[in-house]
């Protein structure tokens, strides 16, 4: 039975702070005298440390021993952001820390603020995967992570001179949320050869020799749910040498340096994560990190079933695993390989059970970011698995050929391998063919899924085998941790914090639209969050923004297809339009912050230059005597999860304006009208669906519609191309050198007005700027707009990760929840 109380389990203030001081004094070594906010945050982690420890410890024993199926959610990216806080909340003992801490001097948000966010993602891909690995804990089910441990996560942004410069995230050092576990380790292999041999039996087999083995150790992170004794784990695989007997004849016959350059070689696999977000590169050193972290997953995974002594036909009963996106793709030909090479199975009882275990979820359409591998990069790092991608394609062709005999194209379209110099391995179809279920994250993406990219897929398997799950966000990070005010007021009308656990209870707040108290309390706190806001500008960037003035954010990863360009000429439209007018014009203006936040992939020249561009409009606009208080341009250096803890509950309005038909989903749309904030967005990804939920009265749509967007680049392409009057008058302020040499910002121009416009900005720039109109117009009417933003609160239930967590298992993983608080 779970034990209720330990040693390590303070549950009062005392029992807090004694355990505090004993980490201060004993685990630190440090002196309660000397001891500064750093001190003040490690022992408190460590105090909340040991509780979770012991929860972590007896679920792990509990799901062991019960046996039941588990989820493994493999994924190369999880952006976790920080721990302290989540754990505290998940606890339910952050304001027994908050008094304790005070006792000793401190404030509990100073306390917070020293923790290094854990930044192992580049954005909504591999938030979405925390958001996951919450929601998992939350709902007690039995589910691992696995990941890389990267030295290096995210590189920090500084802007200096309006330019992004990258620095990089050394986040390990005195890290309480991991655990080495030296005694779990994998050797991996690499390159060598296939021999082919006969068993005993007489049957041909394979055995791949002769490679360079890399050991993998294993690090654990304790994954709280909120409000249950379930604590799962995440396990992040760190690359390094293998101390083999090589080496150490390396270094006894003196050859100390080239041991040592062993070492780094093997270590540089996990040392950083690939900052590209959406665009695919082809470096061996990438598909090493893939192949390492996949073996090893899925060699833990074997153990573990192997411990068990069940037949292997059970092995789908009791594992699923889902790849997040094809970066883990490889794990569908390891376990084939597994399963025929080292277990001794037929090919297609390996391969029934290879199917059946995995689901595959894709995150994009865009072709740049699907991946491909080079056919010879890959028969030299892994030429048993390329050997087995061949099988697996032929296999698969024959049965294409069958059931199309007359259809001669359809191979070369659907075949995995395809036919350029070099040839490449196509993942995202390896992905399909090795999984039982595809799954879209927002309905529009599935849809185009089934009609584009994947629509051969949909003849030869049926629809049954793509599906959509809408993504979604944790309520409990992205509301009660980030907008702790919000959560109270919101508890305190429906009687509990109940809704963090079935955010579908949030639709009684509705009740309440009318409730001149509550809309008042509302506004207060939107207002509380803004100052917030405000306070952060102003330490960061120095300039004083007004709180009356309407926050208007656009914060995520800079990509042309997100048209971080279009707000900011928007901003530039806003500018000049305020500059014509009358000083009895300029008193009807609403006044305006336009906020930007989000890194460039390091290599991507033209999200670099929209940031550049942001950058020199701030430093015009804002120091100009004609706008004053009526404009303000801000551009937020190094946003991330911490960032947007403070980010999200200060909007009143943000901005989802990707071309239609490009983004996947788009979560932090669901993180902001959660806060109550208001959107302006194209129909794209989730914003359909949000739509759908919260009422088209309550969000700002303008923009081409997905299925206008072929036939318009068809247009432009073929010279039928007219730059938007309102965007000329932009574009030749910026061609004046308004804001400095224009040479610099010719690229982003010229992509538009000379090279086809693919993202379509000057063909939505007239509906954008109307919209934005509406947008003013709509803030002007203060109550009207409350009743907006409590309404689409109260309808956002459905976005709650909980309900997306809850389809998976049912309609992908078959995975049960376990209770583990259940005597045995
Ligand atoms: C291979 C390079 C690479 C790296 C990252 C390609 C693609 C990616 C990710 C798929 C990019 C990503 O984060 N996609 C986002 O996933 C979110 C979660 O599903 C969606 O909400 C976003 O719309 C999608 O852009």
């Amino acid at each position: 039975a779970w034990r209720k109380h330990s040693a390590t389990e303070f549950n009062t203030k005392e029992e807090f702070e004694k355990d505090l001081v004993r980490h201060i004094e004993t685990t630190l070594a440090r002196s309660m005298y000397n001891c500064d906010e750093l001190a003040a945050y490690s022992g408190t982690a460590l105090a909340f440390r040991d509780r979770l420890i012991m929860e972590w410890n007896k679920t792990q024993q509990r799901q062991t021993f019960k046996d039941q199926k588990r989820v493994y959610y493999l994924s190369l990216e999880f952006l976790m952001g920080r721990t302290l806080d989540n754990a505290m909340l998940n606890v339910g003992l952050k304001d027994t820390a908050r008094d304790g801490l005070n006792d000793l001097g401190f404030r509990i948000e100073d306390v917070i603020n020293q923790e290094h966010d854990a930044a192992l993602g580049n954005g909504g891909l591999g938030r979405l995967a925390a958001c996951f690995l919450d929601s998992m804990a939350t709902l007690n089910y039995p589910a691992w992570g696995y990941g890389l441990r990267y030295r290096y996560g995210i590189f920090k942004q500084e802007i200096v001179n309006g330019y992004q410069v990258e620095v990089p995230d050394y986040w390990l050092d005195n890290n309480p949320w991991e655990f080495p576990r030296h005694e779990i380790t994998v050797d991996i292999q690499f390159y060598g050869n296939v021999k082919k041999y006969q068993d005993e039996s007489g049957k041909i087999a394979h055995s791949w020799e002769d490679g360079e083995i890399v050991q993998a150790i294993a690090y654990d992170v304790p994954i709280p749910g909120y409000g249950t004794k379930t604590t799962n784990n995440l396990r992040l695989w760190s690359s390094k040498a293998s101390s083999g007997e090589f080496d150490f004849q390396k270094f006894n016959a003196g050859d100390y340096e080239s041991a040592v350059a062993d070492q780094q070689r093997a270590e540089t696999i996990s040392a950083v994560l690939y900052p590209n977000d959406n665009l695919e590169r082809g470096k061996e050193l990438r598909l090493k990190q893939q192949y390492f972290w996949c073996a090893a997953s899925l060699f833990d995974i074997v153990r573990r079933f192997k411990k068990t002594k069940r037949a292997w036909g059970e092995f789908p009963d009791q594992v699923a695993i889902q790849l997040n996106d094809t970066h883990p793709t490889l794990a569908i030909v390891e376990l084939q390989r597994i399963l025929i090479d080292k277990e001794g199975l037929e090919w297609d009882e390996a391969w029934q059970i290879v199917t059946k275990t995995f689901g595959y979820t894709n995150h994009t359409v865009l072709p740049e970011a699907l991946e491909k591998w080079s056919v010879p990069l890959m028969q030299n790092l892994l030429p048993r698995h390329l050997q087995i991608i061949y099988e697996i394609n032929l296999f698969f062709l024959q049965t294409v050929e069958k059931r199309f005999p007359n259809d001669r194209e359809i191979l070369s379209r659907v075949s995995i391998i395809e036919e350029s110099h070099p040839k490449m391995v196509r993942m995202a179809y390896l992905a399909i063919i090795g999984s039982h279920k595809v799954n879209g994250v927002a309905e529009l993406h599935s849809d185009l899924l089934k009609t584009t990219l994947f629509k051969d897929f949909v003849k030869i398997y049926g629809p049954d085998r793509f599906t959509n799950v809408t993504n979604g966000i944790t309520p409990r990070r992205w509301l009660h941790q980030a907008n702790p005010r919000l959560s109270a007021l919101i508890a305190e009308k429906l009687g509990s914090h109940d809704f963090l656990k079935d955010l579908t209870l949030l639709d009684k707040i509705e009740a309440f639209v009318d409730d001149k108290a509550f809309r008042e309390e509302w506004a207060v706190i939107k207002r509380e969050n803004k100052l917030r806001l405000a306070e952060h500008i102003k330490a960061t960037t120095g300039y004083d923004v007004n709180p009356n003035a309407l926050f208007d954010v656009q914060v995520k990863r800079i990509h042309e297809y997100k048209r971080q360009q279009l707000n900011i000429f928007g901003v530039i439209h806003r500018y000049l339009s305020i500059k014509d007018m009358s000083a009895e014009e300029k008193k009807k203006v609403v006044p305006r912050v336009s906020i930007f936040g989000g890194k460039a992939a390091p290599g991507y020249w033209m999200a670099k230059t929209i940031i550049h561009l942001i950058n020199k409009v701030a430093d015009v606009v804002n120091k100009d005597p004609e706008i004053g208080d009526l404009l303000k341009v801000i551009f937020i250096a190094d946003y991330n999860v911490s960032k947007a803890e403070i980010i999200c509950p200060a909007s009143d309005i943000s901005e989802h304006i990707s071309t239609a038909g490009t983004e996947g989903s788009g979560t932090s749309n669901m993180k902001f009208v959660l806060n109550g904030g208001l959107i302006i967005g194209t129909c794209d990804g989730a914003n359909i669906e949000i739509t759908r939920e919260i009422g088209e009265q309550n969000i700002f749509l303008f923009g081409n519609l997905a299925e206008d967007v072929e036939d318009l680049r068809h247009k432009h392409f073929y010279g039928d191309f007219k730059l938007d009057p309102q965007l000329e008058r932009v574009f030749d302020a910026i061609k004046d050198n308004m804001f400095g040499d224009n040479a610099q910002f010719s690229a982003l121009t010229s992509s538009i007005d000379e090279h086809g416009d693919y993202y379509l900005v000057s063909d939505d720039f007239n509906s954008y700027i109307t919209t934005h109109g509406m947008v003013d117009e709509a803030f002007l009417n203060q109550e009207e707009w409350l009743a907006k933003s409590i309404t689409s609160v109260a309808r956002m239930g459905f976005f709650s990760m909980d309900r997306v967590t809850n389809e998976y298992a049912d309609s992908i993983w078959n995975v049960e929840p376990l209770d583990v608080t259940e005597p045995t």
